[in-house]
């Protein structure tokens, strides 16, 4: 006997809608998503940000620079691990968004260097930074922050934390 099968179906979409997404946001054809930073931790100089662009639009765009009062600067940079895999990051100059395409900054690899926090990343909290691009223009984009361990699965790199302490 089957007993109010949707009862599984409403329990299961609920599972599915549950895990709290940050918010999302629009600047002309440019989708900006997953904004999160890892928290940091007593006495840490430099964070990072991380955030999913999306490009709706048929131009390409550029992430050119970001700024807010949480850091005493904030630069774009890029991690790469060598062949004896230590881990180094540089500054650049922007990230290109392809048009219709996608770019995801994420630990380990493209990030939002915060240097000089003016005050710890609390987990839970939340900090606004306005992200610029060469074509969309300037959007505020609230930044979560987030523990170190819910990083997304895969992604372990050294910026904000260990790895930035050589700045
Ligand atoms: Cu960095």
């Amino acid at each position: 006997m089957i007993r109010k099968p949707w009862l599984g179906g409403l329990l299961l979409a609920l599972l599915v809608t549950a895990p709290v997404r940050a918010e999302s946001y629009r600047l002309g054809d440019l989708e900006i998503r997953d904004a999160w930073a890892r928290a940091s931790a007593p006495m840490q100089k430099n964070g990072a940000a991380y955030l999913t662009i999306v490009n709706h639009g048929g131009q390409s765009d550029r992430l050119v620079a970001v700024e807010g009062d949480v850091a005493g600067a904030a630069e774009l940079h890029a991690s790469t691990v060598d062949a004896q895999g230590v881990a180094t990051m540089h500054p650049v100059d922007g990230i290109e968004v392809p048009a219709g395409g996608e770019v995801v900054l994420r630990p380990g690899e493209l990030h939002i260097m915060l240097m000089d926090l003016r005050r710890p990343l609390a987990k839970g909290a939340s900090f606004p930074l306005q992200v610029r691009f060469e074509r969309a223009g300037t959007v505020a984009v609230q930044i979560e922050v987030r523990a170190a361990r819910d990083m997304p699965a895969g992604g372990h790199g050294a910026d904000g934390a260990q790895g930035h302490k050589a700045h």
